[in-house]
């Protein structure tokens, strides 16, 4: 059975994916910071398969190595990496913009994900197998208005997400970027500061993608045979031209 690791499994899509390769065919290490809800899935996928839970933030760097050289033995083998903890920390023109949601969004979007890929691709390598999809954003190929440093973290999501695919080609490891449009989750609860009625507006009038059809695409992504890499993927709502064209009803 093949082993999957996702970070940002308490919420959005890292908690429907966790859902749903646990459903098929997957054991589940599953990653947050809170771990009443790291418990709460492992309970929900209990009947399914295994779950293994790793409860660290990614902006602290020897947690992250902690906690992935704490995995018992036979966790150890990771074969799909799916990095997807981050978040959008406001909305704010650049010469109104809070310095420490700048911080938020490099520390966990970039080196993050940076401090939890280093961790695990010496196994891969060791290996010669694994599979490491990497979740972007189309704030990752447009800025859009306001979007300043998230957009910037994405972009670099993106030219790390190329980098790994050319450094690691030696070694048999496919890695995938997946960057989305509007997911209707959590993210925009982060970004408004626990505002709900802001939040709840970015998904007004349309229909957004739901998690689960990032979850779809991850599961169908990591099941192509071995030599097939959907190496870049841009999923958005059909109501969704770009980053700043919404078709309302
Ligand atoms: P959610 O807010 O629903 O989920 C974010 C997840 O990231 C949570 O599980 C959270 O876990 C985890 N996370 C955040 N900060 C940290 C941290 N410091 N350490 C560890 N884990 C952390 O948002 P989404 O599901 O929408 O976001 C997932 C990914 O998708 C993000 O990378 C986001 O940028 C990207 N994305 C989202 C889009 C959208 O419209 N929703 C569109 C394009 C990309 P916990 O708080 O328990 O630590
Ligand atoms: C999340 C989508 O458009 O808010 O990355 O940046 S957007």
């Amino acid at each position: 059975m093949k082993t999957a690791f996702i970070t940002g499994a308490t919420s959005g899509i890292g908690k429907a994916t966790a859902i749903l390769l646990g459903k098929s065919g997957y054991r589940i290490i599953a990653c947050g910071r809170r771990q009443d809800r790291l418990d709460e899935l492992k309970g929900e996928l209990a009947a399914f398969t295994e779950v293994y839970t790793l409860s660290f933030d990614v902006r602290e760097k020897d947690a992250v190595f902690k906690a992935i050289d704490s995995l018992p033995n036979d966790w150890r083998n990771i074969d799909l990496l799916v990095n997807n903890a981050g978040n959008a920390h406001g909305l704010a023109s650049i010469q109104n913009g809070s310095i420490d949601d700048w911080d938020a969004m490099i520390d966990i979007n970039v080196k993050g994900l940076l401090y939890v890929s280093k961790a695990i691709i010496p196994n891969m390598i060791e290996r010669n197998t694994g599979h490491i999809i990497n979740i972007g954003s189309i704030a990752g190929r447009e800025v859009y208005p306001n979007g300043n440093v998230y957009c910037a973290s994405k972009y670099a999501v993106d030219a790390i997400n190329n980098g790994m695919r050319i450094d690691l080609n030696e070694y048999n490891i496919r890695v995938s970027q997946i960057a989305p449009g509007l997911v209707e989750t959590e993210f925009s609860l982060i970004r408004f500061k626990g505002d709900a009625d802001k939040s709840a507006g970015v998904y007004e009038g349309y229909d957004a993608l739901k998690p689960e059809d990032l979850a779809d695409l991850i599961l169908f992504m990591a099941t192509r045979p071995a030599h097939v890499n959907l190496a870049d993927v841009l999923i958005l709502p059909t109501a969704q031209a770009n980053a700043t064209t919404v078709k309302k009803h």
